[in-house]
This record gives structure tokens, C-alpha cells and sequence, in this order.
């Protein structure tokens, strides 16, 4: 039985949340409002199908993807940037690679006790989040 992700959770720490937006190039007035902000994401898992929805007062980001299965992103609303992305299972971690323009970049999600840990990954930067459920 894999771990289940699915849920609603929200941020309760960031580090290097700033580290990680100054490596995709995100503007200062927008750093400014975005690292102030408490996403809350609601994730739904079925299997190999997953959606993650990130809502903010300010942005919102959704995703949709099957284990294994090559996806266009667009980053809409983050730096707009399209990659190919693809995530797989690494033991109990979520991992997904974004190829495109930026390189080492992707993220890794995996739960921890009654927590929802996010690492995101730029160029050199690496950005942890911890999110409670909701
Ligand atoms: O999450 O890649 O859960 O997409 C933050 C919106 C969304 C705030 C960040 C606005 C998406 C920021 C992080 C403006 C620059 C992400 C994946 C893993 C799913």
C-alpha cells in the first residue's frame, strides 16, 4: 500500500522559499508578496492519479499527473516557464523532474508523522516546506 497523500493541508513553515523563486527568475514585487503567503493545497490521489491544487489569496497553481506518465507543465502564473515533467515513486517519496530551461529543478513531497513535507528544487536552491492537515 503506497502512502496517501490526499487531503487538505496547509503551510505552517517555508525556508528558502525566496532562494528558490530568485533561481526561476520571479520579479521583486512578486517575491515580496509571495513569501508572505500561506498556500493551502488539496491533494486527491486515486491510484496512480493524482491532482494537487495550491490556492493562495494571491496565486493559485493546479496540477494533474499519473505515476510515470510525461507531462507538459506551464507554470502559469509561477514564472511561466514549460517543461516536461514526470513523477515517480522513490520508497514512500513523491518525486517529480521538471526539464525544461532551468536545470536540477522538480520537487519531492513525502509525509513525516502527521505532517506534509514539500521540497522544491532550482538550479542550486533548495526551498522546504511543512504543511499541517487542515
Ligand atoms: O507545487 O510546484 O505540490 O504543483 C505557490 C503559489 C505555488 C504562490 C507553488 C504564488 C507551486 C507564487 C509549488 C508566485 C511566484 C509546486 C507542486 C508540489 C505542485
Amino acid at each position: 500500500m503506497p502512502v496517501d497523500f490526499s487531503g487538505t493541508w496547509n503551510l505552517v513553515c517555508s525556508d528558502n522559499f525566496e532562494g528558490y523563486m530568485l533561481a526561476l527568475g520571479i520579479d521583486f514585487a512578486t517575491r515580496k508578496i509571495a513569501k508572505r503567503l500561506k498556500p493551502q493545497k488539496v491533494i486527491e490521489q486515486e491510484g496512480d492519479s493524482f491532482s494537487i491544487q495550491t490556492t493562495s489569496a494571491f496565486r493559485s497553481y493546479f496540477v494533474q499527473f499519473k505515476i510515470g506518465e510525461e507531462f507538459e507543465e506551464d507554470n502559469k502564473g509561477l514564472d511561466h516557464r514549460k517543461c516536461k515533467s514526470v513523477v515517480t515513486w522513490d520508497n514512500d517519496k513523491l518525486v517529480c523532474v521538471q526539464t525544461g530551461d532551468k536545470k536540477n529543478r522538480g520537487w519531492t513531497h513525502w509525509i513525516e508523522g502527521d505532517q506534509l513535507y514539500l521540497e522544491l528544487c532550482c538550479e542550486e536552491q533548495v526551498c522546504t516546506q511543512i504543511y499541517k492537515s487542515a
